[in-house]
């Protein structure tokens, strides 16, 4: 018996017309049985009627087609990188596309006991002041760009939970910096500056928290909270400086011209419960102004908060630094088009996607026009739009959260129908499954936007696995664009929410396949290995320093270069591997039984762990990477001599 879900054409009543929409505004009664009884199929006003039985004919001649375009055989490699958020686990993800295999993990804020992300002294110098922590929820990773394209160097993603930026270095595909943003609770959105290159990394402080948010006094004053945009410098990963704005901010992104960025606000009532949030008719989005905020930085026209010296600028209503456009109602996601005309603003809770006209901003700072005058569209395209993605033929694909949908419209035929011709923009909705937050194409943030396949990252999975249980995986789909029509190829389940993703042709990207010795990641532990006479590519040896000892050894497959040390119970004990092998893959690990300690040590990589010896006896260590045919006796004895 075949499922429903299997064959969509069950489903789907061709007959359903899309009803035409409104222009006046965003009024319009959306019926939303129209719209999911239009289902998979439902191609625009005016093209050829198709019923159901000749889409049953023709959707079993092109399903095996379909799928195989995604099929990458076993000994293949893939076209694109998928950067992927891992979101409440900390970590991002890579993935391969089109087949949607998982790569690798790139421990960012949580812990990982595989690696020793988080364990060893390396990673928790670069966690820095918040090595601490040992949770985090991601949400945005963005790569850095050269002129609007790609540049292979970095990605960046925030930490919601705890209010930090971290940066992966795409030569090794490890995290290399992060910071905790001073002044703002609940770093949210991130992108980065596309032109000329990316100067700066940007992101939004969501909670609206007191400026001096020391607990003194007025905590329940909410006229003292402010919402803060974040300037971070991407190279220095320094906050450069913060805008200070009415209501919170959700989204951003920056335009192609290296000139403005722009932020949602969804709360621009200033509400501290759900019914306050959702009140107003309309939010806004708010446009910085980048020569202005940094010429007011130069002329001091800021204050600090809080204790630190970030630059904090005015930004609020009536100031010369922003603008704020009314956007109908809590908007979300903003996208701006490849072609760098557009910004789109996701309405969420209203069923348009607003377009702002870039080239209209210039205007708008020089009060030539009023705000609202920037709008060049205002499509309706269903319930719940929460972000757009771009291809290269001029359409965009919209997420349809609450209509599990993603809406496929063309972009000059919406600005067509807004100036009030009659045209129909819509092309096509497909059911998704189910409720869809961010999607993707390939490419699509930068002006190389290539229209070949759409990832939808859907919330829910419900039905379409095996039940694990209450907790379900959710569903990343993958769909075929390069048609005309969309066509969903692949269910994807994914653990840990991937609000976000990008997907980077691989030309864009050159990781190193073995670690360089004068790698800056160790750099550090080079040099305490300096200051203790220690050459670590030729060095075994023991260094007590009081209650301090270090262990300096080498591996070399299947050996460590010590099979013992000695340390009294009690020491602080760092132990330095420095693995020589020079082999692609060959990866070895570090593993103190019963303490807690392991780590991964590259092909030519250094990496330590410090621990306290506190149990007395005799202690195994091990390599916990399997590494060589006596991997099992890579191993050695830490005796531990009682007090
Ligand atoms: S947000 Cu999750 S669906 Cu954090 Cu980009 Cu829109
Ligand atoms: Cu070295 Cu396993």
């Amino acid at each position: 018996m075949m499922d429903n879900k299997e064959n969509p054409v069950d489903h789907i009543d061709a007959t359903v017309e899309i009803p035409v929409a409104n222009q006046e505004g965003n009024k319009l009664e959306v019926s939303r049985r129209g719209f999911l009884g239009a289902g998979a199929v439902a191609t625009a006003a005016g093209a050829i009627p198709m019923t159901a039985a000749m889409f049953a004919a023709s959707a079993k001649a092109q399903a095996s087609d379909i799928r195989n375009s995604a099929v990458v055989h076993p000994g293949e490699l893939d076209e694109y990188y998928g950067f992927w958020s891992g979101g409440q686990s900390g970590e991002v993800r890579i993935l391969g596309i089109p087949s949607m295999r998982e790569l690798m993990r790139i421990p960012v804020f949580n812990i990982d006991s595989a690696t020793g992300w988080g364990l060893t002294d390396e990673s928790k110098r670069i966690k820095g002041e918040s090595a601490h922590i040992l949770a985090g929820d991601c949400h945005h990773p963005h790569m850095s760009m050269q002129d609007g394209r790609y540049d292979g160097k970095y990605v960046f993603i925030n930490d919601k939970a705890n209010s930090r930026v971290a940066r992966i270095r795409c030569d090794v595909m490890k995290t290399d910096k992060m910071i905790t943003i001073p002044n703002v609770q609940a770093v949210h959105g991130l992108r980065v500056q596309k032109v000329p290159y990316t100067k700066y990394v940007i992101c939004n402080g969501e909670f609206e928290i007191p400026l001096n948010n020391d607990g003194k006094e007025g905590m329940e004053d909410v006229s003292t909270y402010r919402s803060l945009f974040n300037v971070i410098d991407a190279e220095t990963m320094e906050v450069s400086f913060q805008v200070m704005v009415d209501g919170n901010l959700d989204n951003t992104d920056a335009d192609y011209d290296g000139k403005y960025f722009a932020s949602t606000c969804y709360n621009s009532e200033m509400g501290m419960t759900l019914g306050e949030m959702v009140s107003a008719e309309r939010d806004h989005v708010v446009v910085f102004n980048l020569a202005r905020c940094e010429a007011a930085v130069k002329a001091g026209k800021f204050k600090t908060y809080n204790g630190n010296n970030v630059p904090v600028l005015d930004g609020r209503k009536g100031t010369e630094l922003t603008r704020y456009i009314p956007i109908p109602k809590s908007p979300h996601g903003i996208n701006t088009s490849p072609n760098g005309e557009y910004f789109a603003i996701n309405g969420k809770l209203s069923p348009t996607v607003s377009l702002i006209a870039i080239d209209r901003l210039d205007d708008l700072f020089a009060d030539k026009i009023k705000p609202r005058d920037t709008i060049a569209a205002e499509p309706e395209l269903g319930l719940g739009p929460l972000h757009t993605a771009f291809d290269n033929k001029g359409n965009a694909y919209t997420t349809l959260f609450l209509d599990s949908q993603i809406a496929k419209w063309n972009v000059k035929d919406a600005v067509a129908a807004y100036n009030g011709e009659k045209v129909n923009y819509l092309r096509q909705k497909l059911d998704v499954h189910y409720q869809p937050g961010h999607n993707h194409t390939t490419m699509g943030e930068t002006r190389d936007a290539d229209g070949k396949w759409l990832v939808v990252l859907c919330k829910f999975s419900k039905d379409r696995f095996l039940n694990v249980g209450p907790l379900r995986p959710e569903n990343d789909q993958l769909i075929d664009i390069s048609g005309d029509e969309m066509k969903l190829v692949h269910d994807g389940p994914a653990f840990a929410e991937p609000h976000d993703c990008i997907m980077v042709h691989r030309s864009k990207v050159k990781p190193k396949k073995i670690w360089t010795r004068d790698d800056s990641m160790f750099a550090a532990t080079v040099e305490m290995a300096k200051r203790d006479g220690v050459t670590l590519e030729t060095d075994n040896k023991v260094i007590r320093d009081g209650n301090k000892v270090r262990v300096y050894m080498t591996s070399v497959a299947p050996m460590y270069g010590l099979s013992d040390f000695k340390v009294k119970e009690g020491n602080e004990v760092t132990v330095v591997v420095t693995n020589l092998d020079n082999i692609e893959d060959v990866t070895h690990g570090f593993c103190m039984t019963n303490h807690g300690v392991q780590m991964e040590i590259g092909p030519q990589a250094t990496s330590s762990i410090t621990f306290i010896a506190d149990k007395p006896g005799v202690q195994w260590y091990y390599c916990n990477w399997f590494c060589h045919a006596l991997h099992m006796e890579m191993r050695g004895r830490m005796f531990v001599t009682a007090k």
